[in-house]
């Protein structure tokens, strides 16, 4: 890997979004394939990012400065990919269910995902089933993911599921499914197609969902 890479990777590991964005202009502007940047640059930052918090070497705290360092790197990548035809690896729709405004879960498995090149359509916090079920229709998307905190809510997974299922994208769209109340009998017994119990895990399992 080339040492402007190395140099993404590790810029973005610490959060450091400014140098991460000049860093990528550098790389892009000295002819790096744009793919090679967010591969071996800023996903593969990403990548150590994940792998460190699911062993709980890094907290919450960091994977969020580290995935707006990702952003900022993206923003100038994207144009060059656009131009090059390259897309994301799929597409999923994220949010919080029904009655529940917990987002801060939500948010870290959406910034994992990206970090593993998964375009992602955030429908934020109190979202019904019938929205997370026309969002992938309208998106287009090949996951839908659901997250619930709360005892009280983890029961509108069920009704997403159902109501997926029960619709013309049954079978084209897979359902995973996290948060602090679920586990995988709960995802056996509702049907969902994947549970993971945190952000590493759950970018993983989409990753090889859409793989
Ligand atoms: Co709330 N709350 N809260 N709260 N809150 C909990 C969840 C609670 C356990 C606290 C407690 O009593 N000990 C409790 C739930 C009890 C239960 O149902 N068993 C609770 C309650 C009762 C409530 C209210 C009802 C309180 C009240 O008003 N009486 C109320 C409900 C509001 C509502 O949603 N309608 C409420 C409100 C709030 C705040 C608004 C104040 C705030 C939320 C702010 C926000 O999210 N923007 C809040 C918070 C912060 C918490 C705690 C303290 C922290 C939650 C959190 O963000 N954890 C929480 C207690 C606790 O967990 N210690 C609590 C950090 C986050 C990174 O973890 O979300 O679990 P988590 O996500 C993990 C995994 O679960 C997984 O990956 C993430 C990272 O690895 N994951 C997925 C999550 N989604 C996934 C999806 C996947 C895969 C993995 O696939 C799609």
């Amino acid at each position: 890997m080339s040492e402007l890479l190395k140099e993404i990777s590790e810029n973005l590991q610490i959060g450091k979004a400014k140098i991460v964005a000049e860093l990528v202009g550098r790389a892009l502007s000295e002819g790096i394939p744009p793919q090679k940047i967010l591969d071996d640059g800023l996903l593969a930052g990403m990548g150590i990012i994940g792998a460190k918090f699911k062993a709980n070497e890094v907290f919450v705290p960091e994977v969020l400065v580290a995935a707006r360092a990702m952003n900022k790197g993206t923003e100038i990548l994207k144009p060059a990919l656009a131009a090059e035809g390259i897309s994301a690896k799929g597409k999923a729709v994220i949010g919080t269910v029904k009655g529940d405004l917990h987002d801060i879960g939500k948010n870290l498995v959406k910034m994992m995902m990206e970090g593993r090149g998964i375009e992602m359509v955030d429908l934020g916090v109190d979202v019904p089933p019938e929205r997370f079920l026309e969002a992938a229709k309208e998106h287009g998307a090949s996951i839908v993911c659901c997250s619930a905190l709360l005892t009280t809510t983890m029961g509108e997974i069920k009704n997403v599921v159902e109501l997926i299922k029960s619709s013309d994208i049954a079978g084209k769209v897979k359902v995973m499914i996290g948060g602090a109340p679920i586990t995988r009998a709960y995802c056996d017994q509702i049907g969902a197609d994947s549970y993971s119990p945190d952000a590493a895990s759950a970018a993983e399992a989409a990753e090889a969902l859409i793989s």
